[in-house]
């Protein structure tokens, strides 16, 4: 059984339900509680068991709010994938494509976002890596 990991970049607008998104790919509940703004990012890593292969996903699940991320570019450093939800991508896209031109990049509408998105993120990047 090998092992691979993956650096990826969850980015998007403030309140899209990134973090969110993140605790229930994690956990497998809802999180409880108020909203609660990222401050800059928290990295958090999502294991998913292939066939021969296990994949980790070093989520840096990111603020949406600007006055929360003001280093924003550095956060793209070295990133694998990036998974941008957004009403325009343009901005994250953008800036995928002058930090990490190579990643692999995933645009998800506001909403959309759910444990599927990570499982296929993992998927491509194993079938990318191979
Ligand atoms: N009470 C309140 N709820 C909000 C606000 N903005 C978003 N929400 C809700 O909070 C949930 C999403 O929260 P998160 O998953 O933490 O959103 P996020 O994309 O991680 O947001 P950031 O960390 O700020 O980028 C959704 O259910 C929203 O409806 C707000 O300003 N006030
Ligand atoms: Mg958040």
């Amino acid at each position: 059984m090998s092992h691979l990991s993956f650096k990826v970049v969850l980015a998007g607008d403030a309140g899209v339900g990134k973090t969110n998104a993140v605790y229930h790919a994690f956990s497998g509940e809802n999180k409880e509680g108020p909203y609660t703004p990222t401050i800059g990012a928290c990295v958090h890593p999502l294991t998913y068991d292939f066939p021969d292969t296990l994949v980790t996903l070093n989520v840096w699940d990111t603020a949406g709010n600007p006055a929360f991320a003001c280093l924003p570019d550095g956060y793209y450093l070295e990133a694998d994938g990036v998974i941008i939800v957004a009403s325009d991508p343009n901005l994250y896209q953008d800036r995928t494509d002058r930090i990490c031109q190579g990643a692999l990049v995933m645009v998800v509408s506001p909403g959309e976002l759910n444990d599927e998105t990570f499982v296929e993120m993992a998927r491509s990047l194993l079938e990318r890596g191979k």
